[in-house]
């Protein structure tokens, strides 16, 4: 990804995210999703568990980086109201064992996230969805509008949507990756939806409801989509050609990007290993 004003630095090759801020670094990644195979199950696919590799991916990355925290940025389960057994054994184990690796394990809460207090170990800090900001760049699951706050925040950083582009050759065989994507967005629209969706009743204009109710200074101006840190999941198929209003895609993006306020045509699409693949609009007539 471009250089960016502030300390947001994708790492290469995988979908995480380490933040900087002052001398503490913090990593992200989102949507882990433990527990998927369960639901293959209940479909009649049995597979092993796959979560010992996806803790080996992050225990190596938190190795290599050393963040002094790791931020979860929603989506910790796959089951999204009930607890299934393996999840029981899967989740817990999952944060004892990170919690040996680095000090500090932060998790903000997604929309599959529903009874997924009793299973965290102690020591893991649980965070509402509806965000926490670190420095300049405010972070939330992006199933549900985060806090005002956050629209203080040059950059904000969601999970949830699992993108992806897809790519069809002339024999008809289809490529799909994870991406990072990156979209400019028009705080003073998105702000105004925010506010009226948070109970503000006000005609005047969102900056300076903002810096009255809320002390802040509205500067949002770019959202960054994040990858999901588990590869074995389904993605949203980002560069999907528009068939008649694609109102299933609109239905799980979450309010922010359904706000009309993020310009994802314009917006700009990465491979995990910082490939830039060109503007999501461009990148239709392949899908
Ligand atoms: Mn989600």
């Amino acid at each position: 990804m471009p250089e960016e004003p502030f300390d947001l630095v994708p790492v290469r090759s995988h979908p995480a995210l380490l933040l900087k801020e002052k001398s503490k670094k913090t990593l992200v990644v989102a949507d882990l999703h433990i527990g998927w195979e369960v639901s293959l199950a209940e479909e009649g696919v049995y597979i092993p568990s796959q979560t010992p590799k996806l803790l080996s991916r992050l225990i190596r990355i938190i190795e290599a980086y050393k963040p002094d925290c790791l931020l979860v940025l929603g989506d910790v389960k796959h089951a999204i109201a009930k607890i299934e057994m393996e999840e029981w054994r899967d989740v817990p184990n999952f944060f004892e064992r990170v919690l040996r690796t680095v000090g500090e394990v932060k998790v903000i809460l997604g929309n599959h996230d529903g009874n997924l207090e009793p299973l965290l170990p102690e020591g893991v800090e649980i965070i509402s969805p509806r965000g926490l900001i670190l420095g300049d760049v405010g972070l939330f699951h992006g199933h549900t509008w985060p806090h005002p706050e956050m629209m203080g925040c040059r950059s904000l950083v969601v999970g949830h949507v699992h993108p992806v582009v897809t790519f069809r050759d002339p024999m008809g065989f289809r490529i799909t990756r994870r991406v990072w994507i990156r979209a400019k967005c028009k705080g003073r629209d998105l702000a105004r939806l925010l506010l009226r969706r948070t109970g503000v009743r006000s005609r005047r204009e969102p900056s300076e409801i903002l810096k009255d109710l809320y002390k802040t200074e509205l500067r949002v101006s770019h959202i960054v989509i994040m990858p999901s840190f588990n590869e074995f999941l389904g993605g949203q198929t980002v560069n999907r050609r528009k068939i008649g209003r694609e109102s299933k895609f609109r239905e799980f993006i979450g309010p922010v990007l359904r706000s009309g306020s993020v310009d994802l045509e314009e917006a700009e699409a990465y491979l995990l290993d910082g490939t830039f693949l060109g503007k999501v609009g461009q990148l239709r007539t392949l899908s």
